[in-house]
C-alpha cells in the first residue's frame, strides 16, 4: 500500500514470525535487502519505499488495532523498530478493514490505532461506503500525483515530554539546536548555521561531504542529549534545516532521515516541527511565520508542503506539551497477494560491509 507519501508491505501480525529476529531476517528478503536497488524484492531502493507494517487487532481496550511499523534498511542488513511512521500510518486503518480486523462503517469508518512503537494512540477515519473502502476522492497532498480520498488522522494529546533534552535550545558542536519530539525525535537547526540556505535540492544536499560530516556529528550527539543513546545505526532522531518560508507556509523544511533528504517530510516529522516552531525561544520560532489565531501550520518542503494543525498546551510543571495534533493523508491499496521471499540459503553474508546507513 501507498501510505500517504510512503509505500510499504502490509502485513497480518499472525502471518509473520512472532520471534523478532526471525521475522526480521524474513522481512529481509522479502524486501531485497541488502541490496542498493532491492532488486530481488518488494523494496523501492529508498527509505521511503522500503518499510513495512504489522498490524494484529489489539487487547487494549482503546484501540482497535496494533499497528508495529518496521523500518527496512535499503543497503544494510537491518531492520528498526526505533522509529513509528506517520505515513505508512495511513494505510493502516483501510488494511485493517480489507483484513476484517474492523467492521466497516456505511459512509465512513474510525478506526482507533496503537502504535507499538512509541506506544501512542491515533484515530484514522477515512470512508466506507457501503461498507466498503473506497481509496478514490478529492484530496490531494504534496509528494503524490493526482487525488485520492482522505485519511483523517487525530493524535490525542501527547503525554511524553516535547523538548526531550529539558532545553528549549542546545549548542552542538556550536550550532544552536531545539530538540524536540511530538511522535517523531527531530532535531531543528537553521540552515544558514550550517552554511546552506535551505532552498536546495535533496540530491545537492546529499551530495554535500562536508554538510553530511556536520549532520553526523550534531545528530549523535543530539542522540545522547535526547535519551536516546547511541544513534549511529539508529533512523532517529531526524534532522531538520529551517528556513523562512517562500511560499504561504510557516516554514521551508530539509529533512534528514538521517542520511538521505527527505524528498517531503514525514508526518510526525512535521508535526514535531510544527510543535517546535510554537515553543517561545526554539530555534525556528524566530523564522517562521506562525498565525497565533489557527491551530495550522503549513509546513513547506521540497515538493510542496503539509498542513499539520498543532497546537500546544503545557505539563502541569509547565513545559510545553502537545494538546492537538492532526493531519489528513491518504492512501491506496496497490496490490494484495502473496511474496515469494528470497530463500534463506542465498541471502548476503558480511553485513556490516555495506557502507554507511541509507
Ligand atoms: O515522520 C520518513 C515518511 C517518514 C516517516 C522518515 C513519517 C513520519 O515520510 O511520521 O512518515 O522520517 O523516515 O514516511
Amino acid at each position: 500500500m501507498r501510505g500517504g507519501t510512503s509505500k510499504g508491505a502490509y502485513f497480518l501480525a499472525e502471518d509473520l514470525p512472532a520471534e523478532p529476529a526471525l521475522r526480521d531476517e524474513l522481512l529481509l528478503r522479502v524486501m531485497g535487502s541488502p541490496d542498493a536497488r532491492q532488486i530481488d524484492g518488494l523494496g523501492g531502493a529508498h527509505p521511503l519505499a522500503s518499510k513495512v507494517a504489522v498490524v494484529s487487532p489489539s487487547a487494549d481496550p482503546h484501540a482497535d488495532v496494533d499497528y508495529l511499523f518496521l523500518q527496512v534498511a535499503v543497503e544494510r542488513p537491518e531492520v528498526s523498530d526505533r522509529q513509528n511512521c506517520g505515513n505508512i500510518l495511513a494505510g493502516v486503518g483501510p488494511f485493517a478493514v480489507e483484513r476484517g480486523l474492523v467492521a466497516a462503517g456505511e459512509e465512513e469508518t474510525a478506526v482507533r490505532i496503537r502504535m507499538v512503537n512509541s506506544d501512542d494512540y491515533a484515530t484514522a477515519t477515512f470512508p466506507t461506503p457501503g461498507g466498503r473502502v473506497d481509496y478514490t476522492g478529492a484530496a490531494e497532498i504534496s509528494g503524490v500525483p493526482g487525488t485520492a480520498a482522505p485519511v483523517v488522522i487525530e493524535f490525542p494529546p501527547g503525554t511524553g515530554a516535547l523538548l526531550p533534552t529539558g532545553n528549549v535550545r542546545d549548542e552542538i558542536d556550536g550550532v544552536a539546536v531545539t530538540c524536540v519530539d511530538n511522535g517523531m525525535p527531530t532535531v531543528l537547526i537553521a540552515a544558514t548555521s550550517l552554511k546552506v540556505t535551505g532552498y536546495e535540492l535533496p540530491r545537492d544536499l546529499e551530495e554535500d561531504v562536508a554538510l553530511a560530516d556536520r549532520l553526523r556529528t550534531i545528530r549523535l550527539a543530539a542522540g545522547r542529549l535526547m535519551g536516546l543513546g547511541d544513534v549511529s545505526d539508529a533512523t532517529v532522531p531526524k534532522l531538520t534545516l529551517l528556513a523562512a518560508p517562500r511560499g504561504d507556509g510557516a516554514v521551508t523544511t530539509r529533512t534528514f532521515i538521517p542520511v538521505r533528504c527527505h524528498p517531503s517530510i514525514g508526518v510526525l516529522g512535521a508535526a514535531s516541527v510544527a510543535a517546535g516552531l510554537r515553543i517561545e525561544g526554539s530555534v525556528g520560532a524566530e523564522l517562521a511565520r506562525i498565525d497565533a489565531d489557527s491551530d495550522r501550520i503549513r509546513i513547506e518542503h521540497p515538493t510542496g508542503f503539509l498542513d499539520i494543525e498543532s497546537s500546544l498546551g503545557s505539563t502541569p510543571d509547565g513545559l510545553p506539551s502537545a494538546r492537538r495534533t492532526a493531519v489528513v493523508r491518504t492512501a491506496r491499496k496497490i496490490f494484495d497477494g502473496t511474496v515469494f521471499p528470497r530463500s534463506a540459503e542465498t541471502a548476503p553474508l558480511s553485513p556490516r560491509s555495506l557502507g554507511g546507513q541509507r
